[in-house]
C-alpha cells in the first residue's frame, strides 16, 4: 500500500490526496509538518532532504515534490484515464500543471499569505492589491481557455486539472474581489462534483486566518 505524508491542510498535499482518490488507490496517510512537526526527523529527511511535504513511498519508490508525485501516480496508475501515454496528448495536461506551479500558485499564495494569513494590522495592501491583479489576470487567461472545453486538457478530467483546480476553493472562498470568470466558475462547479475534490480540497481553513507560521 502507498504511504503518504503531509498535513491535510497543505495545498500541495491536497493535490496528491485528491489524485489518489481519483485513482481509487488505497493509501496509509500520516499527518506531518505544521503543528504536527516531524519535518526534521532523520527518517523523514532521509526520504526528502528538503524537509517538505508531500512525500509518498510506493512499495519502495519514494517521491517528493507534489507535481512529480502527481505525474508518477498518474503515469503508473492512471494511463487511459487521467494520463496519456501519447506525449502530445499528455502535454496538454503538462503545460497547465507547470503553469499552475510557476504562475498561478505563486500569485495566489501572495494573496493568501498577504491577506488571509497576515493579521489585519500588519497587512500590506499595496502588495495584496498587486497580487490580486496578477491573480485576476491568471484567472481571465484560464477563462478564455475554458470557454471552449470543459477541462483543461480537453473533454475529460485529467491530472492537468488538479494543480490549478486546487487553488479554486480557497480563491473563491476569500472575502476579496474575484475575477469575473464564468467559464472558470463552471469548471469549478464540475470539480466540486468529484468526491475526491470535496473530501480533500474543500476543507475549512479558518484556523489559518492571521496565522503567520505553517
Ligand atoms: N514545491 C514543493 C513545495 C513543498 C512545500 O513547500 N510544502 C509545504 C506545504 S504546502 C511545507 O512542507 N511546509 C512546511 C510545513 O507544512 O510545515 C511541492 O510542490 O511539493
Amino acid at each position: 500500500m502507498i504511504k503518504s505524508w503531509g498535513r491535510r491542510s497543505a495545498f500541495n498535499v491536497q493535490k496528491v490526496l485528491w489524485l489518489m482518490d481519483e485513482l481509487t488507490l488505497g493509501y496509509d496517510h500520516t499527518e506531518l509538518g505544521g503543528d504536527f512537526g516531524g519535518l526534521d526527523d532523520a527518517d523523514f529527511r532521509a526520504m526528502n532532504p528538503h524537509g517538505k511535504v508531500p512525500v509518498i513511498n510506493d512499495d519502495g519508490v519514494v517521491v517528493w515534490e507534489s507535481h512529480a508525485i502527481l505525474r508518477y501516480l498518474a503515469a503508473r496508475y492512471g494511463e487511459g484515464s487521467v494520463w496519456s501515454a501519447d506525449p502530445a496528448v499528455q502535454s496538454l495536461s503538462d503545460r497547465w500543471m507547470d503553469w499552475a506551479l510557476s504562475r498561478l500558485q505563486p500569485d495566489f499564495m501572495d494573496v493568501f499569505w498577504g491577506f488571509y494569513r497576515t493579521p489585519d494590522s500588519k497587512r500590506n495592501w499595496s502588495f495584496i492589491n498587486e497580487a490580486q491583479a496578477r491573480c485576476i489576470d491568471d484567472f481571465r487567461l484560464l477563462d478564455v481557455h475554458l470557454a471552449n472545453q470543459p477541462f483543461l486538457a480537453g473533454d475529460q478530467f485529467t491530472v492537468g486539472d488538479i494543480p490549478a483546480g486546487t487553488a479554486l476553493f480557497r480563491y473563491f472562498s476569500l472575502e476579496l474581489e474575484h475575477a469575473d470568470v464564468p467559464h472558470v466558475q463552471a469548471w469549478y462547479a464540475r470539480l466540486q462534483e468529484r468526491p475526491g475534490y470535496r473530501a480533500h480540497v474543500m476543507l475549512p481553513f479558518d484556523d489559518m486566518k492571521g496565522k503567520e507560521t505553517f
